[in-house]
C-alpha cells in the first residue's frame, strides 16, 4: 500500500456492488500502488452510507482521492468513472500503454487528426454513463415495482405498468444499446471496443455490461430468444472482459481486504 514519500497517496472509496470495482481494475492495470476505504450499502434501501459524503457531497462511490507527494499541494477528490479514468490515465505512466495513441502521424494538433481507437476511448467512457447506464438504472428502479415492499394486493397493478414501461420504452432503448455495441464491435479492429487491446473504456464498460447481463432476457422479446443467440459478438466480448485477468485479479483484490462473500458486481 501507498506509504513511499515520493508518491502520491491514492484512497479508493470502494462500494459493495457499485462501479467502484471497475477503478480497482483500472488502478492495478496501472500499477498504482492504493488503499481502499471499504463502505457497504444498506441492505433494505440499498444506498450508499452517509460517510461517504464526507469524502465528496453527492456521497457516491467510486471516489478517488490523491494526496500529491511531500505535501506539496491539496488533496485532489475524484468522483465519476469516466473523468477519473482520465485522469489517472493522464498522471500514471502506465496510462500510456492503456490509452490508445492519440494523434494520426503527422496530423498532430489537427481536427480530425486523432486516430479512431482514440476517438472511441474517449467516446465511450462518456458512453458508458451518459447514455447506457440511463436505461439500466432505469430499469433497476421500475423493477422494483414487482416486488415487495410493494404491497400484495396492488401488486398486480403496478406489476403490469412496470411491464408496459419496459416493453414500450426501456426495452427498445436497450436493444438499440446492444446492437449499437454489437456493430461496434464489428469494427473495432479487434476483441476491444477501441482496437486490439484493453483500454479504460472496455473498463469502464464492464460494469453496466455485467450489471445487465443475467437480466436482459427478461426485458423483451430477443431474435432466437435471447440476447447471446442475437448479438454473440457481445456476449463474447462481455464474457472475454470477465476473464480478462485484471478483473479476477480486482475481485481477489476485494475479497482479501472485505472477505470472501463481498458481492462486487451488482444484479438487476
Ligand atoms: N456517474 C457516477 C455514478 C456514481 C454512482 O451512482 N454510484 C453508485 C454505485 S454504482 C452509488 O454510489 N450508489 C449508492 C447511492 O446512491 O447511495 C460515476 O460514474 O461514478
Amino acid at each position: 500500500m501507498a506509504t513511499n514519500e515520493q508518491e502520491p497517496k491514492v484512497t479508493l472509496h470502494w462500494l459493495n456492488q457499485s462501479r467502484s470495482q471497475s477503478i480497482v481494475w483500472l488502478l492495478e492495470e496501472l500499477k498504482i500502488n492504493f488503499d481502499i476505504k471499504l463502505y457497504h450499502r444498506n441492505k433494505q434501501t440499498m444506498f450508499a452510507p452517509p460517510e461517504l459524503e464526507k469524502v465528496h457531497p453527492l456521497g457516491k462511490s467510486p471516489v478517488v482521492v490523491i494526496t500529491p507527494p511531500g505535501g506539496s499541494a491539496e488533496p485532489i477528490v475524484l468522483a465519476e468513472s469516466g473523468y477519473m479514468a482520465n485522469y489517472l490515465c493522464e498522471h500514471f505512466p502506465e496510462g500510456r500503454r492503456l490509452v490508445p495513441q492519440k494523434w494520426k502521424e503527422g496530423m498532430e494538433g489537427k481536427i480530425g487528426g486523432e486516430t479512431e481507437a482514440w476517438l472511441r476511448n474517449q467516446y465511450f467512457l462518456h458512453y458508458s454513463e451518459g447514455s447506457l447506464m440511463p436505461y439500466l438504472v432505469l430499469s433497476l428502479v421500475i423493477s422494483r415495482l414487482k416486488q415487495p415492499p410493494v404491497p400484495f394486493l396492488i401488486r398486480p397493478i403496478t406489476t403490469a405498468v412496470a411491464n408496459r414501461i419496459i416493453s414500450s420504452y426501456i426495452f427498445p432503448n436497450i436493444y438499440r444499446h446492444i446492437k449499437f455495441l454489437d456493430q461496434q464491435l464489428s469494427t473495432s479492429g479487434g476483441r476491444y471496443i477501441c482496437c486490439d487491446h484493453l483500454t479504460p473504456a472496455d473498463i469502464i464498460l464492464s460494469f453496466p455490461l455485467f450489471s445487465a447481463k443475467d437480466a436482459l432476457d427478461n426485458m423483451g422479446q430477443w431474435e432466437g430468444g435471447s440476447w447471446k443467440k442475437e448479438f454473440p459478438r457481445v456476449a463474447d466480448y462481455v464474457n472475454h472482459l470477465q476473464n480478462e485477468e485484471g478483473y479476477k485479479k480486482s475481485t481477489q483484490t476485494i475479497a482479501k481486504v472485505d472477505g470472501p462473500n463481498t458481492e462486487v458486481a451488482p444484479k438487476m
